[in-house]
């Protein structure tokens, strides 16, 4: 058990970037009756240059929104926006930097030189927090595994936050800590990095592949952030890591794991060097959860569970990976087999990963606009066995794109390159496929259904951001799926005209 220390009411706290995790820190630091200072990049709407732009109005720069300015007007709070100023963010006794922001950037080190604190929310909820914490990172599938195991230890009947990266900041809970029995969060590299003495009771590593090297510098810098779920983890604490990633299974070596030859026998729990009970999931015989078909073998107390995911939502190469890691958190939280039996029957994906939109002339077409780096990419050309006609691009995170060629050789018949990184995308897989160029979504799904074929499948699933034409990865998802409609639509009209059969959705 942690201490519950309250944040005193006696000091300042600057909060750096007023988006979901800043309004979120706002509200709870004031609630503790600290003074808050808040310093963000965009623009004052009152500005006359800024009052058309908002975050996601592509090409003018975004301003904050009036509803948060008009709060911190009523609150007392003081700003500062377009930028960030040491005259300013001085004044305050710590500053807590959102997520998005880097560490790295320079005005945070010349506040370290002066001696102030700068925190990431981690770091600053970490002496707060009392109940179990589930951690859960990786680069793919953190999403889905948050929510799996939210749900698991729901049909288990305890009371559950769920939260981080996923979409609600950590101090939203801590504005509301009551109900609450397991606090089960997503975290990101970005979190991590600035985790300070965040302890996880159970951590998670689902993969490392690359991904946001533009903000971490190397794979080094992403995988020592990554890595930083498992540092504040003790004698009795849980640590899960991916056994068929092959950046995983060589972590795992740091953290003390050992390679074991056969299936083992869990509980008491297998102590490794670094004393944290450690658990492989995958298709390895080594691994506790163990992927056999269709199932999840999970031993278990000398004992083997045997989880039948045929014909839930998690029947692919995918969710079978997600489904064994959380199958695995759930146990080690004392979770009843029954209730993870329920739970997993119950469980719905979120959107926008490899969501099937329908079918036209014998063409599937699947949004997949959740796949933001080439790991993910691969896992999704994983799931078909060829003729894939591929939109991929978007805005570089300095991803390495050649890690997609022999998959895109061996099953991309065609790729449609949008956005920013098409030229970038297009010199690393030379060669590798025939390609295509397209201005927007709409152009590269029309594009796509001429050149498809019956038995093909077109499929959005992008290795790049979609900031420099859309809101968000949902947006995208939500652009192509309409374009896909219409093409399908268009399909079924021409059939039904000829009395045949076109599509569904
Ligand atoms: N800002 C500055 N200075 C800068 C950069 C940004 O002031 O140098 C300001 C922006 O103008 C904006 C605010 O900071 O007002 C945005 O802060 P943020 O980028 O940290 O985003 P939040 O809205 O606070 O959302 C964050 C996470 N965003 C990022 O890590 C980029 C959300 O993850 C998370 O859901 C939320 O906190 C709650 O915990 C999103 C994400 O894209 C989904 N994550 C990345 C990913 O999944 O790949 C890591």
């Amino acid at each position: 058990m942690r201490a519950h220390n309250k944040i005193t009411a006696d000091g300042c706290v600057a909060v750096m970037g007023l988006g979901v995790s800043g309004r979120a820190a706002v509200r709870y630091l004031l609630s503790q009756g600290m003074r808050v200072l808040v310093s963000d990049t965009r623009d004052s709407p009152h500005l006359p240059a800024a009052a058309s732009a908002s975050p996601g109005s592509h090409g003018l720069r975004p301003s904050l929104a009036v509803a948060d300015l008009d709060f911190l007007a009523e609150q007392g709070v003081e700003y500062e926006c377009g930028g960030h100023t040491l005259a300013f963010l001085r004044r305050a006794d710590q500053v807590l930097v959102s997520p998005g922001i880097s560490q790295d950037l320079e005005i945070l080190q010349e506040l370290r030189a002066l001696g102030i604190p700068v925190l990431g929310e981690l770091a600053m909820a970490a002496p707060l927090l009392s109940k179990p914490v589930v951690a859960i990172t990786g680069t793919n599938g953190k999403t889905t595994v948050t929510a799996l195991i939210g749900k698991l230890l729901q049909q288990a009947g305890k009371k559950v936050f769920v939260g981080g990266n996923i979409g609600t900041s950590l101090f939203d809970y801590l504005s509301n800590p009551e109900d609450v029995d397991v606090l089960v969060l997503e975290l990101s590299s970005f979190q991590l990095e600035a985790a300070g003495a965040f302890k996880a009771d159970v951590a998670i590593l689902l993969n490392v592949t690359p991904d946001h090297l533009d903000r971490h510098g190397s794979m080094a810098g992403y995988v020592a952030a990554k890595m930083k779920i498992f540092s504040g983890q003790g004698q009795n604490d849980t640590a899960i890591l991916g056994g068929d990633d092959q950046l995983c299974r060589a972590l795992s070596a740091e953290l003390g794991v050992r390679a074991m030859d056969g299936p083992v026998t869990l509980e008491p729990g297998m102590v490794a060097e670094r004393c944290q009970r450690w658990r492989l999931f995958g298709h390895g015989a080594d691994c506790q959860a163990r992927i056999d078909g269709y199932g999840v073998v999970l031993a278990w107390q000398g004992k083997e569970e045997v989880y039948d995911l045929a014909g839930s939502m998690l029947d692919n190469a995918t969710g079978l990976l997600n489904g064994a890691s959380a199958i695995l958190a759930a146990r080690s939280l004392g979770c009843a087999r029954e209730a993870i039996v329920q739970g997993l029957a119950a469980f719905q994906v979120a959107p926008h990963r490899m969501a099937w939109v329908g079918e036209g002339d014998g063409v599937s077409y699947y949004d997949d606009s959740k796949a933001t780096n080439t790991g993910a990419v691969l896992s999704a050309l994983a799931s078909f066995s060829g003729n894939v006609i591929l939109i991929a691009g978007g805005r570089d995170k300095g991803d390495d794109y050649t890690l997609l060629k022999e998959s895109v050789a061996g099953k991309v018949r065609c790729l449609i390159l949008i956005g920013e990184a098409t030229e970038l995308i297009a010199q690393a897989l030379a060669g590798m496929t025939e390609m295509h160029r397209a201005e927007s979504m709409e152009e590269a799904v029309m594009l796509a259904s001429e050149l498809a074929r019956a038995g093909d499948t077109v499929l959005l699933s992008p290795a790049c951001s979609s900031f420099d034409m859309f809101d968000n990865y949902g947006h995208r998802g939500n652009v192509f799926a309409a374009a896909a409609q219409k093409v399908i639509r268009a399909s079924l009209a021409v059939a039904v005209a000829a009395g045949g059969k076109g599509g569904s959705v």
